[in-house]
């Protein structure tokens, strides 16, 4: 059979599964209009798919056969140039599309806003969502650089017009005094801080496990905003924040946060030309597999590899 020869490198770990088939499915959201700093997010979808084609797929946290189950790789969303409430308004209908169907969806951006448009889809399924964001930054301003849809907007537009039933950031090692006073200010049942700057202590994680309790049983949408692990291991990034975790302790945090309620996870703010040696690009892929890995798990299903 040719077939076995041949390969699309363009999709998420190089075989696609069929969408009916498939209960995972990646879909590229190449947004980068609202950015502050450096550009180069819309590059994501594509670094993030070569770069899972180079990683193995027997999951090293949960001991999963990820290459039996596969992907489903839907393509890119189509961005409207110069438009970013039109594309906005087409990414939150692709996910929707995903979500309904019953699948589990990974997002991979662009820039953080993606996930505006992405929860809202999610919080229109579920109206009890738990939205936990793993980012340096808090995101919190009402506006930043006179733009309210703005990257550094929007966990703030987010709790505003997609109300989620809980908000969990992790991280939030570089926030501004109107972040914190609009945090100190907030109802902890709807948004809880849990700040991770530097090394993280058992006792940090712990404080993770506690404060994502409330979350247990419910529909859980996970944000990962990249430049929460620290620029010398996600160098490719828009605005590099120094005091991260490393990548060994940030997958100690994930694996405390993801259970079989996960339905949908981005990983947002990769920015391919400044990722030496595409470091950034194989950390994006391999949370992909591993968080894949780690639902399933948690599903009861899936083999084991050894
Ligand atoms: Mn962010």
């Amino acid at each position: 059979m040719y077939l076995a020869k041949t390969e699309n490198r363009y999709s998420f770990t190089g075989f696609t599964k069929g969408f009916n088939e498939a209960l995972f499915v990646v879909v590229g959201a190449p947004l980068d209009m609202a950015s502050s700093y450096r550009g180069g997010s819309s590059e994501a979808p594509r670094a993030v798919r070569e770069a899972s084609r180079s990683l193995e797929l027997c999951t090293a946290l949960s001991n999963i056969d990820m290459e039996a189950i596969g992907f489903h790789d839907a393509g890119d969303i189509v961005i409207a140039p110069g438009d970013i409430i039109e594309s906005m308004k087409r990414i939150e209908s692709v996910v929707r599309g995903i979500l309904e169907s019953g699948k589990r969806v990974f997002i991979i951006g662009g820039e953080h806003t993606v996930t505006l448009s992405a929860f809202k889809a999610f919080s229109s399924m579920y109206s009890d969502a738990c939205l936990i964001v793993f980012d340096a930054h808090a995101d919190l301003r009402d506006e930043y650089l006179g733009s309210r849809y703005s990257h550094a907007s929007v966990l703030r537009r987010i709790i505003e017009e997609a109300k989620p039933g809980k908000v969990v950031l992790i991280g939030a090692r570089a926030v501004s005094r109107e972040e914190i006073e609009y945090i100190k200010a907030s109802d902890r049942s709807r948004l809880e801080v849990v700040k991770v700057v530097g090394r993280v202590t058992e006792d940090k994680i712990k404080e993770v496990s506690k404060v994502i309790e409330v979350c247990r049983s419910r529909p859980k949408y996970v944000s990962v905003d990249i430049d929460f692990i620290d620029p010398a291991y996600a160098p490719g990034v828009q605005t590099p924040e120094p005091l991260g975790a490393t990548p060994t302790e940030f997958f100690e945090l994930i694996s405390r946060v993801v259970d079989e309620h996960v339905y949908a996870l981005d990983i947002v703010e990769i920015t391919p030309p400044y990722d030496k040696s595409e470091i950034t690009a194989f950390l994006g892929a391999k949370i992909i597999i591993e968080v894949a890995g780690l639902i399933l798990k948690k599903l009861g299903g899936g083999a084991n590899c050894w």
